[in-house]
């Protein structure tokens, strides 16, 4: 049986799980299942019908790190997590960091605003909820996470890993709703943020992304 991810391309946390299995070189497919779906089939994989889901031939899966934790434990090699149980332990921290408080500014205080509303809701865009986000709560988990991310290469010594999917992934959806780091204010963030998003496990994510983003800009 095939390797199936549940979800759409754009949601950070399935993109987190497909840029997993890229860098592992897994093949997979993406079943494209909405946020929300009530369908009695998805509930039973997913009960909370939140995306993504996985399947394969020996379970089923609902949270993009149970599946990432699965994956890392079927398929070791290479893996996404670093060599020292210490490094271990902080690229945990970093991505929970980057599914909760990361995700709650940069998704729906910013990428669901100016793209999901408009684009997909035929709703406007709340500008003003946007730039309290940006103004009064971004500067200060960008303020951590300058001091956090390296000067050079990727947080870990071992190469791209879960912390740098899970933290650029987010930032990936806010870039594509018109929000940049201050090079700036936040230089090692900035950079480090272009780097992460060069690697070939999210590049190859693109030729999926780029039409639905250029899609709901055309409508926003
Ligand atoms: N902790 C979950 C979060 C998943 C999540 O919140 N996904 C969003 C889409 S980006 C969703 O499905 N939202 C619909 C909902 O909350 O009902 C994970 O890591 O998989």
């Amino acid at each position: 049986m095939a390797n199936i991810v549940y979800g759409v391309p754009l949601s950070p946390f399935v993109r987190k799980v497909l840029a997993v299995l890229e860098h592992k070189a897994i093949p997979y497919q993406l079943k494209s299942t909405l946020p929300g779906d009530a369908s009695a089939g998805y509930r039973r994989m997913h009960p909370l019908g939140k995306i993504p889901a996985f399947a394969d031939d020996w379970v089923m899966l609902a949270d993009s790190s149970v599946i990432v934790a699965y994956l890392e434990e079927r398929y070791p090699r290479p893996s996404v997590l670093p060599a020292s149980i210490t490094d271990r332990a902080r690229a945990r921290w970093l991505e929970e960091y980057a599914d909760t408080r990361l995700h709650e500014l940069l998704g729906p205080g910013l990428f669901f605003e100016r793209l999901v509303k408009p684009g997909m809701m035929g709703k406007p865009c709340n500008e003003a909820l946007v730039q309290r986000t940006i103004k009064t709560q971004l500067p200060a988990e960008q303020d951590y996470l300058e001091q956090q991310v390296p000067a050079a290469g990727f947080f870990f010594a071992e190469g791209l890993g879960l912390a740098d999917i899970s933290v650029a992934g987010v930032f990936l959806n806010a870039s594509y709703a018109g929000y940049q780091v201050d090079p700036a204010r936040w230089p090692r963030l900035a950079a480090y943020l272009q780097r992460v998003w060069q690697a070939p496990a999210i590049q190859r994510r693109m030729p999926d992304e780029t039409p639905i983003v250029e899609m709901l800009k055309s409508r926003a």
